[in-house]
């Protein structure tokens, strides 16, 4: 059997570890599932080992999950490592990276999930582009018992959504900072692992072209989300995730 990456689709953490796979020339088929679905395929592919943790916010069952012939490696930092180690050049990158699976990722994925619950019909649509059939027939009629439970689950409300955001700017701002002398990337003038993830932990705000899954265009979103949207690209630090789409996704 060969490796196999388990992915809720359009999870800004599932790309993280499917670009890393990708640039190292990894080969590997996806299984995609949806939020709530993903939990069986996963206890499954975990089944008989100790692999994965829960933290504060995702279940010892949350994907990505890499399945390989030597077993499974849940955590989409665990499996960037795994595809490419060089990735990871000092510990300054390691510090980068744990601050934005730690705080950007969650609280961009909270504002994310909060915008797409505000716009009728576009969770069906990313389940359509994304899944198949069956899956997306399942969410047709299941949505109105999975969105609340998601709210639930990740605090997803208007409240939430406005502190979520505060956090993510603070976040922004701390990258700006740290590239206000000019340097291409993060921690200097090479690409590394804090690069990759904070672009990938962004991107569900900044929506870049090459993104590894279909994600809503703006026009799919109301005023003041196209107009979030447009700021947060603007923001030097959404430059930066767009730039590095740009230069290290394709
Ligand atoms: N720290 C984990 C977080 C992964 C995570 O939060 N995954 C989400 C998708 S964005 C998930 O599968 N959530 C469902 C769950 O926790 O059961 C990682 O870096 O892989």
């Amino acid at each position: 059997m060969g490796t196999e990456l388990v992915v809720i689709p359009f999870s800004h953490f599932c790309e993280k570890a499917r670009w890393g796979l990708e640039l190292a020339g990894i080969e590997f088929t996806e299984r995609r599932v949806l939020p709530m679905l993903h939990m069986p395929v996963v206890r499954w592919k975990l089944r008989g080992t100790d692999a994965g943790e829960a933290d504060a916010h995702s279940s010892r069952f949350s994907t990505p999950v890499l399945v390989t012939s030597a077993g499974p490696i849940a955590g989409s930092t665990a499996i960037l490592r795994y595809a490419d180690a060089g990735l990871f050049t000092s510990p300054e990158v390691d510090a980068w990276v744990d601050r934005f699976d730690d705080t950007l990722g969650p609280h961009a994925r909270r504002m994310a999930y909060f915008l797409v619950f505000e716009s009728p019909g576009v969770l069906v649509e990313l389940a359509a582009a994304n899944t198949d059939v069956f899956q997306t027939g399942l969410l047709r009629v299941g949505e109105r018992f999975l969105i609340p439970r998601m709210r639930a689950a990740m605090r997803i409300d208007r409240e939430g959504f406005e502190r979520s955001h505060t956090v993510v700017q603070d976040v922004m701002d701390e990258v700006a900072d740290a590239i206000a002398d000019g340097r291409p990337y993060l921690t200097g003038d090479t690409f590394t692992a804090a690069d990759l993830t904070f672009a990938a932990l962004l991107a569900p705000l900044v929506l870049p072209p090459d993104y590894g899954a279909i994600m809503p265009s703006p026009e799919r979103f109301d005023a003041e989300t196209r107009a979030l949207i447009a700021e947060t690209r603007a923001h030097p630090a959404g430059e930066l995730a767009l730039a590095i789409y740009r230069k290290h996704r394709r």
